[in-house]
């Protein structure tokens, strides 16, 4: 069992106060917060190492350089990867989605089908849309239903030959949904087709084995778990990774430039141009350590505690709709109050120290699909409380008064 005390004292900002209110801190979703261990990472960093990396014969540059690749082989691990090349630093899950779809662009012939699930963030879709702009290649939508569950057997008919990647996230952003990802990833094997799974809302609660899954890439961002923003990971099979060309070219990630030619240098430099995020890379090392001294376990217990709890406790609330009601589902709770706009309630409960996100959360075709203008969204995270829900519910009632 989870000390959540002890956890909840790793983490400075948790004892904060907001408008004068104890914080209340349930958008976890948007980001994590940060345990003190990675905030004295960060600042330790700049204070002895700090040194461009892969470049210089000085000791910094060496120490800096060496700190990065051990973090790249933490993530590896955690991933359960089979090479440290085949996992990339990114600036995060959007910039991990925009390397691939680009690299499609050299493979996609007009006509040709990309997949992406109605649950996507924008994130998701907007690059796969670019992508079609460039190619010919048409965006197909595997539906769901009202539970928010995307249906199998409408992905089964949508996968054919002419499908080229699917693309679909591991859990959804709004919806809490998990999706049945390795059942995807075979089907779409079978088809002939790449799979890319975006694991932003995934990585939070449990540790992928991109192995055992098979997909071919995963992306996530470090800040979602509890690592720095501006850092993030993309995850791709060897033969992939060689296959698509570079996205962005730059020092870094050439073997030799002449003004005739240039050649590429292996990966993963290839896909890492320019000066990196090099204290992020390696305070996200830090993170996971962290996250997995915690335990997966432990995490997914204390959040499936707070989910029935919070699912209860909301649930008493008169008019209160939940939207993401699916059988396999995380520690996200969307929901509109009838006749109350959500922003309203969200500003409300702000000044009683509560923050919840609100709006259609990145992901507008989910909210055209219920017809909603957008929803309130608590996504919990391990260090949370019930006696916390109970300050969110107490709010919301009284936010509920004085609007209706
Ligand atoms: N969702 C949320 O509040 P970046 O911004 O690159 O770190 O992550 C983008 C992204 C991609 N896919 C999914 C499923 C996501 O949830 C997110 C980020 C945040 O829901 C911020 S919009």
């Amino acid at each position: 069992m989870l000390d959540v005390n002890k956890i909840r004292a790793d983490f400075p900002i948790l004892s904060q106060k907001v408008n004068g209110k104890a914080l209340v801190y349930f958008d976890n979703g948007a980001t994590s917060q940060k345990p003190q261990v990675v905030i004295d990472a960060i600042s330790k960093y700049y204070q002895e190492i700090n040194a461009n990396i892969h470049r210089g014969v000085h000791t910094l540059s060496q120490l800096a350089t060496d700190a990065y690749e051990i973090s790249r082989g933490k993530l590896q691990n955690h991933i359960n990867a089979k090479f440290p090349h085949e996992v990339l630093f990114t600036s995060g899950t959007t910039h991990g989605i925009n390397l691939v779809a680009n690299g499609f662009a050299s493979i996609l012939k007009p006509g040709d089908e990309i997949l992406v699930s109605a649950m996507e963030h924008h994130s998701n879709i907007v690059p796969w849309q670019m992508l079609c702009e460039k190619t010919g290649a048409i965006l197909r939508v595997i539906p769901m239903n009202l539970n928010g569950e995307l249906i199998m057997s409408e992905y089964d008919k949508l996968l054919s030959d002419k499908t080229k990647i699917v693309t679909v996230n591991h859990i959804s952003n709004a919806l809490g949904t998990v999706n049945p990802i390795k059942y995807m990833i075979d089907k779409a094997h079978e088809a002939g087709a790449a799979i890319l799974i975006d694991g932003a809302q995934a990585v939070p609660h449990l540790k992928p084995d991109v192995q055992e899954l098979n997909c071919d890439f995963y992306v996530f961002s470090g800040h979602k778990i509890c690592g720095p923003t501006g850092v993030g990971i993309l995850y791709g099979k060897e033969a992939w990774l060689n296959k698509l060309p570079p996205y962005q070219g730059g020092g870094e990630m050439i073997k030799e430039v002449t003004f005739e030619k240039t050649t590429y240098a292996e990966l993963p430099h290839k896909f890492e141009a320019g000066t990196p995020n090099i204290a992020g890379g390696i305070v996200l090392g830090t993170a996971v350590d962290y996250m997995n001294q915690v335990g997966f376990d432990n995490i997914q217990q204390q959040e499936l505690e707070l989910l029935e709890y919070g699912t209860k406790r909301l649930l008493e609330i008169e008019g209160l709709k939940i939207f993401g009601t699916a059988a396999a589902k995380t520690s996200v709770i969307s929901f509109n109050i009838e006749g109350i706009h959500p922003y309203d309630i969200g500003t409300i409960i702000d000044k009683l120290g509560i923050a919840v996100r609100t709006g259609h959360h990145c992901a507008q075709p989910i909210m055209d699909f219920f017809k909603i203008p957008g929803t309130i969204r608590a996504s919990f995270a391990f260090y949370n409380t019930t006696e916390e829900i109970d300050v969110m519910v107490e709010a919301i009632k009284k936010a509920k008064v004085m609007l209706s």
